[in-house]
């Protein structure tokens, strides 16, 4: 355990990162598995909607959504089985974006979680589809869930959460914004706007479900929304920073894209150097949210850390 004390700069570089990754692993299986049942493989007429839907959904994405759901549940005591099917409804929601936005309509992707993206594998018109279906899964899953266990409110509540962060307050409204914004400058507050609503949002909700379900208090869920919040903006201007000088081979897509697309980014807006400071400065912010919960919030903190480093 880390030792406990008030100053942010503290705890930065003394959580144990491989301790963290074994936890971001131990989770990932779980959700590998549950995502791996929820969508079958099906010897039905139409069973190549369950084929693309799972050649996207178990192509081994980071998890981190997921993951944060069910850490951010198990850090308020909670019971990880009534997370689960959240977890997994946030990991095919973004499992159905990243499909979208590859689309030639979209950012025109070949490459995707080190694979082929989903158009070029199924072609467009199933691609589209496996977008609408994993969706829909997700809803159906939380659902079919409402009678069982605890409150039918914090399951509405939580419901409500994805929702509207997927939703034009959300993950639409921020991808609209982005579509609009091709070709032009795009300035620090537009950028900021665009990405709390694109990822950020997504990202606050995974988090907060998880506080939810385990029947946080309105204090803490505030405090857990401000640490996601902070922790997906400085997840995207990694991503932007990746996009610009990480290396094709560790991120499994195309790096560059978003220079030659004309695509403002953190990195085009704000320069290299001048993006790794708010990087820095954001991961402190997301950490410092975590002040009052301590050593409990030792997984966390090392996620942060964790992105901060990220390779992929
Ligand atoms: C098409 C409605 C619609 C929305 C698309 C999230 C999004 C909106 C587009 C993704 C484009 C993109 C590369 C955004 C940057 C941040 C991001 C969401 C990266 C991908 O998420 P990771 O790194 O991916 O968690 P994995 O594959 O690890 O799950």
């Amino acid at each position: 355990m880390v030792k406990l004390e008030s100053s942010l700069s503290y705890w930065m570089g003394r959580v144990d990162l491989n301790n963290t990754i074994d936890l971001v692993k131990k989770y990932g299986e779980v959700i590998n598995q549950y995502l791996n049942e929820y969508v079958p493989e099906a010897a039905v007429p139409e069973k190549k909607i369950y084929e693309a839907m799972r050649y996207s959904l178990l192509a081994g994405g980071k998890r981190i959504r997921p993951v944060l759901t069910l850490a951010v549940n198990q850090l308020f005591d909670g019971d990880m089985d009534e997370a689960i099917p959240f977890a997994c409804a946030i990991e095919m929601i973004h499992t159905y974006s990243l499909i979208h936005d590859d689309l030639p309509a979209m950012d025109n992707d070949d490459y995707r979680r080190r694979r082929l993206t989903n158009h070029k594998v199924f072609g467009e018109g199933i691609a589209v589809l496996t977008g609408d279906a994993l969706l829909n899964k997700a809803f159906e899953i939380m659902i079919s869930i409402l009678r069982d266990g605890y409150s039918l409110d914090r399951k509405v509540r939580v419901m409500y959460e994805i929702a509207n962060a997927s939703g034009i307050e959300g993950m639409i409204g921020g991808q609209v914004v982005d579509l609009e914004s091709e070709g032009k400058f795009v300035d620090q507050e537009t950028l900021r706007y665009m990405h709390s609503r694109k990822t950020g949002r997504l990202i606050v909700a995974s988090a907060v479900a998880g506080a939810i379900t385990a029947g946080a208090g309105e204090e803490d869920i505030g405090k857990i929304r401000s640490y996601a919040s902070n922790l997906g903006l400085a997840f995207q201007i990694k991503d932007d920073i990746l996009s610009e000088i990480g290396e094709q081979e560790k991120l499994g897509k195309r790096v560059g894209n978003d220079r030659e697309k004309n695509k403002s980014t953190y990195v085009t807006t704000l320069g290299l150097d001048e993006a790794k400071r708010l990087l820095d400065i954001t991961t402190r912010s997301s950490i410092e949210s975590l002040e009052s919960f301590k050593e409990r919030a030792e997984f966390l903190i090392g996620l942060a850390e964790f992105l901060l480093h990220r390779e992929n």
